[in-house]
């Protein structure tokens, strides 16, 4: 429960946190009393577990922190937070997930059994995920990378006569992902089939999303598209360098296979629309061999069937988006 706590209380710092680093939340309890509260809120503010410390004062001795992230074990910013967990001579550490910063990695957790301090670490899902883009981010110097696709109850990504595939709250949820996405990209095939322009629309957006073109080229006359020629893993670190977090593909299924084949993707999200198409590829072209997702998840979006059925199959909602993700750091 004070791990959900902690979770929520993370949650105050999106939007706030500079996105070189994670969101992080704490909750001291002494007893059945919670006697501190903290999260992280950006550059120059305190790591969540010190200002939990802050606020617990000298109840903190004996008292259980949950936090959701390992406390770090470097002097960064702000001196190691594990030192100072130790320090105020708390019992006990229920942490969310490790921190896979190659700086602390583990080293957090050693610093706390170190000072006699009990530790358990849940690996909580929610956790890993509230970070997901960070997590690969600073562990894997690329970009977190999400392949959303829509495609048909028939598995196929376009349908004869017709410019989409899905209906429209899940292309307003395109747009809402864009606008969350540091770069969203397409491969040469969908730039030359769609002229697609990958700008977030009818959103709130702080700023646009980079737009980026896979591929050798060259662009159509007028594309505002950024061409990457370079090797997949080459161009994703140096979007890694340039700030680049998190990335959306959003096609087509050749770019996707060579994304997927060389283990570059995170996350697939696919909306599946209640039609059949009865001819064209699928979300993915030829794989060297059949790649497991490590979970997944179904939820529902759209409550209306598409204006015009194409034969008499019919479903009841239209369309359901599936997140899968494969292990993630
Ligand atoms: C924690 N609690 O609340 C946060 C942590 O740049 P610095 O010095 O702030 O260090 C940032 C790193 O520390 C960051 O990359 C991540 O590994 C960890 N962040 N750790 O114990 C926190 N924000
Ligand atoms: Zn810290």
């Amino acid at each position: 429960m004070s791990l959900e706590r902690a979770l929520e209380l993370a949650e105050r710092g999106r939007g706030q946190v500079e996105h070189t680093h994670p969101l992080v939340g704490a909750v001291i309890v002494s007893g059945d009393e919670v006697v501190g509260e903290g999260w992280y809120a950006g550059s120059g503010s305190p790591h969540a577990e010190v200002a939990a410390l802050g606020a617990a004062g000298e109840r903190a001795r004996g008292a259980t922190l949950y936090v959701t992230l390992e406390p770090c074990a470097h002097h960064g910013a702000t001196p190691p937070c594990a030192e100072a967990v130790v320090a105020a001579g708390v019992a006990r550490v229920v942490a969310g997930v490790g921190d896979p910063n190659p700086k602390v990695d583990g080293r957090g957790f050693e610093v706390l059994r170190a000072g006699g301090v009990e530790v358990e670490v849940t690996d909580s899902w929610k956790a890993r995920v509230q970070n997901e883009a960070w997590r690969v981010w600073i562990s894997r110097r690329r970009p977190f990378v999400t392949y959303k696709v829509a495609m048909t109850l028939d598995g196929r990504v376009t349908v004869p006569g017709s410019r989409w595939v899905s209906g429209e709250e899940s292309r307003r949820r395109v747009h809402e992902l864009r606008a969350a996405s540091d770069a969203v990209a397409v491969g040469m095939g969908t730039v030359r089939a769609d002229k697609p322009l990958l700008t977030a629309r009818d959103v709130d957006v702080g700023r646009q999303p980079r737009r980026l073109a896979f591929g050798r080229g060259p662009l159509p006359e007028g594309s505002e598209l950024e061409l990457r020629s370079g090797e997949l893993e080459r161009e994703l670190a140096t979007l890694a360098e340039e700030g680049v977090r998190s990335l959306l593909l959003e096609g087509g299924p050749t770019l996707a296979a060579s994304f997927l084949a060389a283990g570059l993707v995170d996350k697939l999200l696919v909306f599946v629309a209640p039609r059949l198409s009865g001819e064209g590829p699928g979300p993915v072209a030829a794989l060297p061999e059949p790649i497991a997702a490590g979970t997944a998840t179904g939820s529902s979006c759209g409550s209306r069937l598409p204006r015009r059925r194409t034969g008499r199959a019919s479903a009841t909602r239209s369309p359901s988006p599936v997140a899968a993700s494969p292990p993630s750091p």
